[in-house]
């Protein structure tokens, strides 16, 4: 099944109802129905279709998230596209290297955004295309797409070298929203509140699929803004809140006595992304009266793994396997472990992406026989549930966005007066992890102008808390570097 038939009983069953309110960062609204998105979306595939794109075509965007997000998606799914999201924080190296390996036809992106594409990319300004769309007529465009039919690139760190992107199918979302709906219990009446990125399959996934496929109704913000969060919640009033543990841990600071009220109304919170510690689970039942549900995902995988709706959330797991996937747990042979044992997990089922873009060896590494390698290591109590214990590569998770350690030393390289350089996962009371640099410095390195060099070429979240200087790095007889030797980092 492709994703259209899933959306339809919203986009044409329940036309006129309403189905959206954004909130630009400016306070600021538009309301609209379900059948405004239909026509909207229409609209813009006809637009996309004169300019030449056709069915398995690649069409980036990069913006923070806005209704054309929502209309562009719904016409690259029309149309049989491959929409490439990306994420509205990455800067020109970033995204050259996206855009460089998925070839798109362009990228569409806002005026104050556009300084970042890398030259010689084309490039569709967002408002232009909407004001060409309105232009166009309302009625429906539609090819004929499968299971197997691509519909996404969503570029992950993964579990080892540069960023890949996994290609993912009509067939891989449909599985997981139709689980999602069903398993968390979402109908017509509920309210959701969507702070996530759109450029992720958290938000999109997860939070754009189970809003489209149970036609409930929709409060999308530009990004999560925990100044404004108890206002949402208490005016917007939502019944399900999805979530990655730093918007969780914002969300303590909100006075008792209004977190209490916006608990009786809340009766879903999912957490995912990334590892939400036990403390905060009780916390946030304490304070909201609302029990955390836990769940694990990943960008090549959608979600696998999650605590019941009905049964008990325990904390610091993330609880059964979903209905659409197999999941088991084997030790460094390929073995299978004994329950309480640790190894790394791999999941098998319709949820599960064939493989990545254009990358036949990366796919073979972490593919065999249907299942995929997670890269994540864990354990399975002998009732089921599922802990995680961290991963097998040294990927970094800040605030629910991934860092390839890797990148960010390279970048240090190129700075003069730097010899060598590492950076880890460090804790932090809101993100979880940030990045801290190790770095052997010559006689003249220039801190500032290093940190000036990074700010031009990454995202905000992949920047260095501290640079830490060392002697050497620690090595092994091969010349590894041994993060795990590597002194502590005094935050005074
Ligand atoms: C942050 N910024 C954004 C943004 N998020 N800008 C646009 N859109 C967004 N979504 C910018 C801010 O404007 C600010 O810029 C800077 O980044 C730092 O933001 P912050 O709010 O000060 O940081 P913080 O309080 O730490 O909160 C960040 C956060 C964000 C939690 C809101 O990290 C976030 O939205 N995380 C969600 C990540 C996510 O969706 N992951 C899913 C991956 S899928 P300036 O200029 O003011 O400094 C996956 C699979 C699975 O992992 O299982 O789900
Ligand atoms: P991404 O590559 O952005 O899709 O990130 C996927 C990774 O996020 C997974 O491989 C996990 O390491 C991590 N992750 C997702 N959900 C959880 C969770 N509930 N607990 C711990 N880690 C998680």
């Amino acid at each position: 099944m492709s994703l259209l038939p899933l959306f339809d009983p919203s986009l044409l069953g329940r036309a006129a109802t309403p189905a959206l309110e954004f909130e630009r960062s400016d306070g600021t609204r538009l309301a609209l129905t379900f059948g405004d998105l239909e026509a909207r979306s229409n609209r813009l595939a006809h637009t996309l279709r004169a300019r030449g794109l056709k069915r398995g075509d690649r069409l980036a965007f990069f913006l923070a998230n806005r209704v054309d997000l929502i209309d562009l998606w719904l016409a690259g799914v029309k149309l049989g596209l491959i929409i490439v999201p990306t994420n509205v924080l990455y800067r020109e190296r970033e995204l050259r290297h996206i855009l460089t390996d998925a070839e798109p036809t362009a990228v569409v992106t806002s005026g104050d955004l556009a300084a970042f594409i890398p030259a010689g990319v084309a490039v569709w300004d967002v408002d232009q295309l909407a004001a060409d769309a309105a232009k166009q007529p309302a009625d429906r465009v539609a090819v004929a797409c499968g299971d197997q039919t691509p519909v996404s690139l969503i570029y992950t760190s993964g579990t080892t070298g540069a960023s890949k992107g996994a290609v993912l199918t009509h067939g891989n979302f449909v599985a997981n929203a139709r689980t999602l709906v069903v398993d968390w219990r979402f109908t017509s009446a509920d309210r959701y509140l969507c702070t996530l990125p759109l450029f992720h399959v958290h938000g999109l996934g997860n939070g754009i699929h189970c809003w489209l496929a149970s036609g409930c109704h929709m409060r999308l913000t530009e990004r999560f803004e925990h100044a404004k969060a108890a206002g949402w919640f208490e005016e917007y009033q939502p019944t399900v809140f999805f979530g990655v543990p730093a918007m969780f841990i914002r969300l303590l600071e909100i006075p008792l006595e209004r977190a209490q009220a916006i608990g009786r109304r809340l009766r879903l919170a999912v957490s995912g992304s990334a590892p939400l510690p036990a403390e905060i689970h009780e916390k946030f039942r304490e304070r909201y009266g609302s029990v955390i549900l836990e769940r694990y995902g990943m960008t090549e995988t959608l979600m696998n793994i999650g605590n019941p709706y009905a049964a008990e959330r325990r904390p610091g797991t993330v609880g059964l396997p979903f209905s659409h996937v197999e999941v088991k747990i084997l030790d460094e042979v390929g073995a299978p472990v004994a329950d309480g044992a640790t190894g790394e997990l791999w999941v098998r089922g319709t949820n599960v992406c064939d493989g990545y873009w254009r990358r036949p060896d990366a796919t073979a590494a972490a593919w065999r026989e249907g299942w995929f390698r997670t890269g994540d290591i864990g354990s399975r109590a002998a009732d089921g549930y599922i802990t995680l214990q961290g991963r097998r590569s040294d990927l970094i998770i800040s605030g629910g966005f991934n860092i390839y350690p890797r990148e960010i030393e390279e970048v240090i390289l190129e700075q003069p007066g730097v010899r060598e350089a590492t950076v880890v996962g460090r804790p932090d009371p809101v993100r979880g992890e940030v990045p801290v640099a190790y770095v052997v410095v010559v006689a003249d390195f220039d801190e500032a102008a290093l940190k000036v060099r990074l700010g031009a070429q990454l995202a905000s979240f992949k920047l260095p808390r501290a640079y830490v200087r060392v002697e050497s790095l620690p090595r092994t007889a091969l010349g590894k570097i041994q993060k795990h030797l590597l002194p502590p980092w005094k935050t005074s």
